[in-house]
């Protein structure tokens, strides 16, 4: 049985990966990524300067998932570049690189970088993070999202796919995939927290970032991750891969995300409320489904969700 994937032109022993942002920030925890079980692994999202992020308690775990609002701490962009260098020095040009720039301008002076740099892995371009104050989705804005598009890829020629917010109307998974499809995208990356929710405890909110307000990951967003998973298979190039995110507790979630058409599944919540261990058991939860159903490779049901 192979777990075997690919993603534009790189191939991965498996389909498990860490979500950006879970247990990725510190040379620590990559090293840790590295060393686990996992086909690849990605930064935490940067910015040219490093940030802090917001005040704590910025992140919670809940029962059904996790509420946060970390604000984008980082090490800054040249921390991370060259922590890829070093890997590419190794030999190793297979991980994925997340960048958040704060304005275009800085996105646009991060990935000229990279793309005069020796790293060939894959970038993924966060456009929906949910928690800079005064800060809007860039992926809710469809005209800013083709704007930024068309400036980075006037320049940008390596593999580059983008971090998606989850979509809720059909109109809107229309109007982003008709975006999508004009740029050579190499990936799509569904989906970031769902932002601006809020849970509270007794009478109090859990987080201390905007009142309370916070991206919801985990059990709770699963369908609305399987839906966007879905969708964008289904709307965009065959040629651009579907990185999955979103409500991943065990195999049979990977299962399903794959199901939907995901060639790479990303741990976020799950990964936070256990350790790098998680992915050893992910991996034997998905292998016994395949196992029971005489499946031998990813291959074998990417995609192929049973419709009535
Ligand atoms: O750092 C964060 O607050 C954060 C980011 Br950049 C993101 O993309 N998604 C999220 O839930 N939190």
């Amino acid at each position: 049985m192979s777990l075997e994937t690919s993603i534009s032109d790189k191939s991965f022993t498996n389909c498990l990966m860490n979500a950006s942002g879970a247990k990725c920030m510190t040379l620590e925890e990559l090293t840790n990524l590295k060393n686990a079980p996992c086909g690849t692994w990605i930064t935490k999202s940067c910015t040219i300067n490093p940030r802090e992020g917001n005040p704590s308690p910025r992140y919670v775990d809940l029962a059904l998932g996790s509420i946060n609002s970390m604000g984008l701490p980082n090490l800054g962009f040249d921390f991370y570049l060259n922590y890829v260098l070093e890997e590419h020095l190794d030999g190793n040009d297979d991980l994925f690189f997340s960048v958040a720039g704060l304005t275009l301008e800085e996105n646009v002076e991060m990935l000229h970088k990279i793309q005069n740099s020796d790293f060939s892995g894959c970038v993924e371009l966060n456009l929906s993070c949910p928690n800079i104050p005064g800060k809007p989705q860039t992926g809710y804005d469809f005209e800013r999202t083709h704007e930024v598009l068309t400036q980075v890829f006037s320049f940008y020629k390596k593999p580059l796919g983008v971090k998606l917010p989850p979509y809720f109307d059909m109109v809107h998974f229309e109007m982003m995939a008709e975006i999508l499809n004009q740029f050579p995208i190499k990936f799509v990356t569904c989906i970031n927290s769902i932002g601006n929710a809020l849970f509270i405890d007794d009478e109090a909110v859990v987080i201390k970032p905007k009142g309370g307000f916070g991206g919801i990951g985990g059990a709770y967003v699963k369908p609305t991750a399987l839906a966007n998973v879905r969708m964008f298979y289904k709307l965009l190039r065959k040629d651009i891969a579907i990185i999955g995110c979103g409500g991943v507790e065990n195999g049979r979630d990977v299962f399903e995300h794959i199901l939907c058409g995901a060639s790479m599944v990303q741990v976020g919540t799950q990964l936070m409320k256990d350790d790098i261990s998680v992915f050893s058991r992910l991996l034997n939860e998905l292998e016994e489904i395949m196992k029971l159903k005489n499946y031998h490779s990813i291959n074998d049901f990417k995609g192929k969700l049973i419709e009535l």
